[in-house]
């Protein structure tokens, strides 16, 4: 990494030696959004270098959780949900996992599906009424949302599962650091709904539960994958013994 660094440095220095670089008033706009975009990545090489180096060069990988409270406010008659959601991001810029695992959802609504998105705001004064809309920073419509996780099948009142690869970020400028993970009483129909709030949040129907993503650890994602290692094994175990 760092002689990489000196690379572009080392790059940018020639290439300024031997242009004739223009006046500011010479520089168009295009060439001024190209200087921020190399400034930009120059900067964020740099700092995954000083945070590598901080980490005593264990990697960069970023963790996050969030310890999922039904809403304030929830009717009655709807399901009280818990649980946690973990993230483990392997490098800033990189795709983001996840471990999804909540409990209490009606166990006699097996095999339904529910909603999990990320919403613009950790604000949990009204509940989860008050987190906002789907995160949304680079005004696209749903399901293109960096937040949108998808839906998930509940079994026996519980929903336990890994999604590798996700859009959402734990730093940068779209980080969902101090925003919400919200569960829907419902299914998000994936902008397939055919009306304007199918494209703005997937008609997934009333907010169940909440909470607010947190920086954390290494320990609670290496926890967590150990156990998921561990059942994985054991379902191989499983499936071989009642091969034929
Ligand atoms: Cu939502
Ligand atoms: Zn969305």
């Amino acid at each position: 990494m760092l002689a990489l660094l000196c690379c572009s440095l080392l790059l940018a220095a020639r290439i300024s030696a031997t242009w004739n670089v223009p006046s500011p008033v010479e520089i168009s706009s295009e060439l001024a959004a190209q200087i921020r975009d190399v400034h930009a990545k120059v900067l964020e090489i740099w700092r995954v270098f000083t945070q590598q180096e901080a980490d005593g060069g264990r990697g960069a990988a970023l963790h996050a959780a969030c310890q999922v409270q039904p809403s304030a406010g929830l009717d009655g008659a709807q399901p009280r949900v818990t649980g946690r959601v973990l993230f483990r991001q392997p490098a800033p810029g990189a795709r983001l996992d996840a471990f999804f695992d909540l409990e209490g959802f009606p166990a006699e609504l097996n095999s339904s599906k529910r909603a999990i998105h990320v919403h613009q705001f950790g604000d949990l004064s009204r509940g989860c009424e008050s987190t906002g809309p789907h995160y949304n920073p680079r005004a696209v419509a749903h399901p293109d949302h960096p937040g949108d996780f998808g839906n998930f099948v509940v079994r026996d009142g519980r929903l336990s599962k890994f999604r590798a690869g996700l859009a959402a970020s734990l730093s940068g400028a779209h980080s969902i650091v101090g925003r919400a993970v919200v569960v829907h009483a419902g299914e998000d129909d994936l902008g397939r709904g055919g009306n304007p709030a199918s494209l703005e949040n997937g008609n997934a129907g009333p907010r169940l539960a909440c909470c607010v993503v947190g920086t954390i650890g290494p320990e609670a994602w290496a926890s967590r994958w150990a156990q998921e290692r561990n059942q994985r094994r054991k379902r191989r175990r499983e499936s071989h013994c009642q091969a034929p």
